[in-house]
């Protein structure tokens, strides 16, 4: 084992300052952490302990520019934005630290001095899945571009000891597991004991002499700030991801009970406070743990309010010569990443009113101006409501704070649109249609408390603004934007795929497109180039390999490198219809099994890999699991059939899984119901790294399509305004299936894929309505469409320079999907904040 010992350590001397950019330097500084940092045994330097002494190493960089970008907006004092999200998907931090220091060679070099190869160190790192898919990856690549446009933005969010379930197949499907990212201890975060602030759950509301209410009483949980450093790319900035931690008191630990052998109930309040933080919330609606999941909002918002909002404006304002509250939204402006922090609305009035001394009329102007919110998702089922009952208990003055709002939001609609009177029932926040269950609804409350609201695709946005939210509209008719999401790539391009990288560096003669991704349009003129095919298919088949191995590592399938390497990868859910993919893949194999071996030659050669968690209760989606997994078993030991099909299930599918399958994927499937995705964001990543799409026209597919060319796209599929209709038509009986897709269902009852039970899974794609919903997400509408669209797939991919063009045209036409270009937007006309770097 290279280094494995001190002794391999020692050959380095130890260097106490943080080293410069000069491998010896680095080594020197690498060499100190290990000796002095004391997570470990000084005796032992294998790979982790490497991998730890290399980013303590990474941290001392980033801490100097963390704090310098403190300072500098310290001293600067210019309008701020608090990203408020529950989620984020941050996985491995250490290539994105030193790629976006601009210090990986010498970081290569000094690790070399042990005997390592940085790549080695890089796989010892845990992903930190703080979030569950899209929404909280988002969050990670608006993190990215902040920090790299030197914006005056940091991210708030909570600090879970367990972050997403790590998934086992076994030979019942999915299994869940406790991932332990914090296993060791994360060498990224900052725990700030100088930053500790009271969050209140409970108690009750106080009328003081003066008629002012006070929130008292309760419990009194510490909220800890541990602070992430988040680089920008090429820039001295780098942001802060602060990640809050619930915590007891010294005061709370009853040391009489204690010494009377009451040990449990001695500490109550601890237990209390650690269940706060203790899980990510599963993401998909269920009944289980509401009340703790409410605590978990609450902390977030009242935590980052009080401390970084409220505490610094009046620490600054007392630098400034007019320090008037009314400058406070000119001051900072708070996004809140989907309903989950609504909270900091009820949140900011109560500081603003009974901390602060405010009337209502001015904290309410002040509140508006500050707030905006951003809608992920039109599926009923995820729009968060909350029992009224629960948040009185939990939050009695918010619940007063709410019901005034609503209160006064009514007295509007009245008074000066009278024509929406109409309206009013859907429109308001409080929802008591039923008395047993009253509740708010929480998107409500955002969209009538902030000054701007937002989609993440144009086609969602116009949704929000001609369905979900079109009462609303004819009030407020400028409140409403799109801002088409977009992904960093620095993580998704530079680092996770060099080889392409390095290709696209040299044809376009500048490295400047890693923050300028427009540029990749210089591309389309070389897209016929057979030089350029040569090198861009050479890259490709690397990246395959790569992915080879990984699947080979990850479930012991060998897959061909020259087939097809088609991926679906995001959660299991049925309206992303992996169901589709899967019978698709059932249908070709059922023909491949009728076809002679002279025909079986022309067939193109295809790997299907699948991958994606489903949600422990969700029983439909983990029963997807099942059935890929099953199907493969079968399909990929069938010699007759198994050089032109194999179906692989990726288990366990996270940010750096999707780091080594992006590169290697060639055609990509992105197949929801059209209307129900709000944008999607892994189709960026394929579409950026020379994958084709075959897709609907949903979410953000609609642009990308737009962006490379229809002819670069595979299409297929009902238009989400079709929709409604077509499920109308199945409740009357007017659907008729294709044969095709019932050869497919017939095929897995039959029992060629073993004898589980997939009744309830075929069955909800039959009937008219009821049991089952009568395939409520068009699976067998979109058959015969999808099945044609893959038959395009494999004429085009026979005709490789046909392939590579698509590819080459498909990362020329990604540029207006960097996270860059979003978050510009965003800092323009939303948060109205302007870049601000470090000198
Ligand atoms: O947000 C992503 C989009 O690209 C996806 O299309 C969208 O599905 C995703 C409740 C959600 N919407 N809603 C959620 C997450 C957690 C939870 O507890 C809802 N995630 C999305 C980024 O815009």
């Amino acid at each position: 084992m290279p280094g494995s010992n001190s002794a391999a350590a020692e050959k380095v001397k130890p260097a106490a300052s943080p080293a410069a950019d000069k491998p010896a330097e680095i080594a020197g500084n690498i060499s100190y952490h290990a000796q002095y940092s004391p997570h470990f045994s000084p005796l032992a330097f294998g790979p982790e302990e490497a991998f730890y002494a290399t980013a303590e190493s990474v941290r001392d960089h980033l801490i100097e520019r963390w704090n310098d970008t403190y300072v500098h907006f310290h001293k600067t004092d210019p309008k701020q934005t608090y990203y408020l999200s529950m989620e984020y998907l941050q996985g491995r931090a250490l290539t994105n630290a030193v790629g976006n220091l601009g210090i990986t060679g010498a970081y290569a070099e000094a690790v070399k001095k042990f005997g390592y190869e940085l790549e080695a160190l890089v796989g010892q790192e845990k992903d930190a899945a703080l979030g569950n898919g899209g929404l909280g990856r988002l969050a990670s690549c608006f993190l990215d571009s902040m920090a790299t446009l030197n914006l005056p933005a940091w991210g708030y969010g909570l600090r879970y000891r367990y972050g997403l379930f790590k998934q086992v197949i076994t030979k019942e499907g999915q299994e869940e597991m406790a991932e332990d990212w914090l296993d060791k201890f994360s060498p990224w975060e900052i725990p700030r004991h100088d930053v500790v602030f009271p969050v209140r759950f409970f108690g009750h509301v106080e009328i003081l002499p003066d008629g002012s209410r006070k929130w008292v009483g309760g419990e009194v949980l510490k909220a800890l700030a541990y602070d992430v450093p988040i680089p920008g790319y090429k820039t001295k900035n780098a942001i802060s991801l602060r990640l809050w931690e619930a915590k007891a008191t010294a005061e709370d630990f009853n040391l009489f009970q204690f010494n009377d052998g009451q040990y449990e109930s001695s500490a109550q309040l601890h237990a209390r406070a650690e269940q706060i933080c203790a899980v990510l919330y599963p993401g998909d609606a269920t009944e289980e743990g509401k009340l703790l999941r409410l605590k978990q909002q609450f902390f977030l918002c009242s935590a980052s309010l009080q401390v970084d909002m409220i505490a610094r404006f009046k620490e600054r304002k007392a630098d400034r010569v007019s320090g008037k509250w009314s400058e406070f939204p000119s001051k900072v402006a708070v996004q809140l990443n989907d309903t989950h922090p609504t909270l900091a609305i009820p949140e900011l009035m109560r500081l603003l009113m009974d901390e602060e001394g405010l009337g209502w009329d001015e904290a309410w102007d002040i509140t508006y101006r500050t707030v905006s919110y951003t809608n992920h998702t039109v599926l009923p089922e995820a729009l968060e409501k909350w029992s009224q009952i629960v948040m009185r208990k939990l939050l009695p003055r918010h619940m007063e704070i709410i019901e005034e709002i609503d209160k006064r939001f009514r007295e509007m609609v009245i008074s000066k649109h009278k024509e929406m009177e109409g309206k009013i029932d859907s429109m308001k926040v409080l929802d008591g249609s039923n008395p047993q269950k009253p509740v708010v609804r929480m998107a409500n409350l955002c969209v009538v408390s902030s000054h701007s609201v937002n989609g993440v695709a144009e086609l969602h946005s116009n949704i929000l603004k001609q369905e979900l939210f079109a009462d609303y509209v004819s009030i407020w008719p400028n409140k409403f934007q799109n801002k088409t999401n977009g992904i960093t790539p620095r993580r998704w391009l530079k680092f996770c795929n060099p080889e392409l990288s390095e290709i696209i560096t040299k044809w376009l003669k500048t490295d400047q497109w890693t923050s300028d991704l427009d540029l990749l349009t210089g591309l389309r003129k070389f897209a016929d180039d057979e030089k350029l095919h040569a090198e861009w298919a050479a890259a490709k088949l690397a990246c395959k390999k790569r992915l080879a191995k990984h699947v080979l590592d990850a479930t012991g399938v060998t897959i061909d490198p020259n087939s097809l390497f088609d991926i679906q990868i995001k959660r299991i859910h049925e309206y992303k219809r992996q169901l589709l993919n899967i019978l698709g893949a059932v249908y070709r194999y059922k023909k491949l099994k009728e076809m002679s071996a002279e025909e079986k030659q022309k067939v193109t050669p295809r790997t299907v890999m699948i991958g994606g968690k489903a949600f422990a209760t969700y029983t439909n989606a983990k029963r997807i699991v099942k059935l890929v997994n099953d199907v493969g078993a079968v399909v990929n030991n069938d010699p007759e059939v198994n050089k032109c099909l194999k179906v692989v299930f990726i288990p366990n599918y996270n940010v750096s899984v999707a780091e080594v399958l992006i590169p290697g994927s060639e055609l990509s499937q992105h197949i929801s119901t059209a209307g129900m995705e709000a944008s999607g964001t892994s189709n960026m990543k394929f579409s950026l790294n020379g994958c084709v799409i075959i897709g609907t026209l949903d979410g953000a597919n609609v642009e990308i399509r737009e962006e490379v060319g229809e002819d670069n796209f595979f299409l297929f599929g009902a238009k989400a305004d079709q929709v409604a209709g077509l499920r109308k038509d199945r409740e009357n009986g007017l659907f008729k299936p294709d044969p095709r897709f019932e050869e497919a269902k017939q095929l897995i009852r039959s029992g060629a894929f073993g004898s589980y039970n997939y009744e309830p899974l075929l069955d909800s794609l039959e009937g008219n309505s009821g049991f089952g919903r009568g395939d409520y997400f068009l699976v067998g509408y979109d058959f015969p469409g999808y099945i044609d669209a893959q038959d395009r797939v494999d004429a085009a991919y026979k005709d490789k320079k046909k392939w590579i063009k698509m590819s080459i045209l498909n990362t020329a036409g990604s540029g207006k999907f960097s996270s860059d270009r979003t978050i510009a937007q965003y800092a323009k006309e939303i948060w109205d904040i302007k870049p601000s770097p470090v000198a």
